[in-house]
């Protein structure tokens, strides 16, 4: 079964490949994505580590002047989705670039890919990293010069796309505040996959609604700080902040980037004494967000509230309880009907919705962080759970982009929804069958 699900997911990363980058799946998304990219890249570099790296550079090739990296380059003319370039219109902006892109970013998974990049191919990748890591800096400077009003080294996010996350029911709170018009949208998604597999209507609508927001503005960060009706410090995005700046300070070193790696070094100390202070729920044993807009905690639970075990965030004793409360044994496995891990929405919510998107589903991408976070504290026994469900999941399903976590489904109800031959769930199988071995 192994190897010719191995077959399979190099058929799946060749299928989507578009000479220089990969798409995560025909149809639904035509163009290259900014975290789909890094995990891909993963996925590549078992296969052709070329690859890998031209899936950095056509990345980098929609890098703004500020540093700013987008979440989506538009290489290529494609129909089949909506919000295409037209509607981002990004030249607005003095700082956008030469190709077309979005006007909003994804949660910097780069920077850490990168040094995964570099344990498997070894000193030959020194000269890749050497011309690459000026962009990931620019790009995490962009963020603690113009995403950290506090200066707290939490940075925000301006809008749900940027969450990767896209529709889950923590934002609703945010929704329930807004007065979006009622725009008539030409979506694309609905046409490939069943409209209760995705977001509503109403949320989208307030989706463009920001973006018509920013495009007002110039998508100039300071009128978005001042003004954005979403802002928000999502574990997630500093996590993977705090993880790539780790790395960067690891591959700068390397390289001789003194300089920079003093700097990422004053960043990073900043960003660890804030972020438990400021997200751990000592009543949820979780991380949680917080609304700079509301100035509230968002005090609801999903997968990326255990995503702060990557970045090293909680102590010895902390990480322990976060397990034991959710991930052993715990809410997130099931408490009476039992679940794989791991739902990206807390099941005991009435929100849950163990078919929509990012409102329960399993993602393969945040069980991928998951998994390394635990192996990070030494909860081997959890981790190796976690792999096995993602295995079992995509073994019985193929490579779709997201699945049911329930276990007693009705005989014959298929588990896989979403796009099928997507693109992260195949390159992640190929790191996740080799990670036992390490
Ligand atoms: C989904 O998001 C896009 C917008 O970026 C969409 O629904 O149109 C999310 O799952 C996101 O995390 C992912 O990067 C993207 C492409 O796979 O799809």
């Amino acid at each position: 079964m192994t190897s010719d699900l191995k077959l399979l997911a190099q058929e799946v990363l060749e299928g989507n490949w578009q000479d220089g980058f990969t798409i995560p799946c025909k149809g639904l998304y035509p163009f290259q994505w900014n975290w789909d990219s890094g995990f891909i890249a993963l996925g590549w570099a078992h296969l052709d580590m070329e690859r890998a790296k031209a899936e950095f550079r056509s990345l980098l090739k929609g890098q703004w002047s500020n540093g700013f990296l987008p979440h989506i380059v538009f290489h290529n003319e494609a129909e089949s989705y909506f919000p295409g370039p037209e509607v981002w219109d990004v030249g607005r902006s003095p700082d956008a670039p030469q190709a077309r892109t979005s006007g909003i970013t994804q949660p910097p998974v780069l920077g850490y890919i990168l040094e995964l990049l570099y344990e498997i191919s070894g000193e030959p990748l020194l000269d890749f990293i050497d011309e690459i890591f000026p962009a990931l800096y620019a790009w995490h400077h962009y963020f603690y010069t113009r995403r950290d009003p506090n200066k707290e080294g939490l940075v925000y996010i301006c809008h749900n796309w940027e969450a990767g996350t896209d529709n889950t029911p923590v934002w609703d709170a945010v929704w329930e505040g807004l007065d979006s018009p009622e725009y008539e949208l030409n979506r694309r998604d609905t046409q490939h996959v069943d409209a209760s597999n995705r977001p509503s209507n109403r949320e989208y609508q307030h989706y463009i609604h920001l973006v018509e927001l920013f495009k007002s503005w110039d998508y100039d960060d300071v009128q978005i700080a001042e003004k954005s009706p979403f802002l928000i410090q999502d574990p997630l995005f500093n996590s993977l902040l705090i993880r790539s700046n780790e790395s960067l300070i690891h591959l700068g070193k390397r390289i001789g980037k003194d300089v920079e790696v003093a700097q990422l070094q004053k960043w990073q100390a900043l960003s660890k004494a804030h972020f438990h202070k400021k997200l751990f729920s000592e009543q949820r044993k979780a991380y949680v967000y917080f609304d700079l807009r509301a100035n509230r905690r968002l005090d609801a639970l999903s997968s990326s509230s255990f995503t702060p075990l990557l970045a090293g965030i909680p102590d010895a004793e902390t990480a322990g309880d976060i397990v034991k409360t959710h991930l052993d044994k715990g809410r997130f496995t099931g408490v009476g009907p039992s679940y794989f891990l791991c739902p990206s929405f807390d099941p005991e919510s009435p929100s849950f919705d163990p078919k929509r998107y990012w409102r329960g589903p399993v993602w393969i991408n945040l069980n991928w962080l998951i998994y390394q976070g635990l192996n990070r504290y030494g909860f081997n026994k959890v981790a190796e759970n976690v792999r096995r469900d993602t295995l079992a999941l995509l073994e019985e399903c193929g490579f779709y982009e997201y699945f049911d976590p329930r276990r007693d489904l009705d005989p014959g109800h298929f588990r896989g929804y979403g796009g099928n031959h997507f693109s992260w769930s195949a390159a992640l199988y190929l790191d996740l069958i080799r990670r036992k071995a390490l």
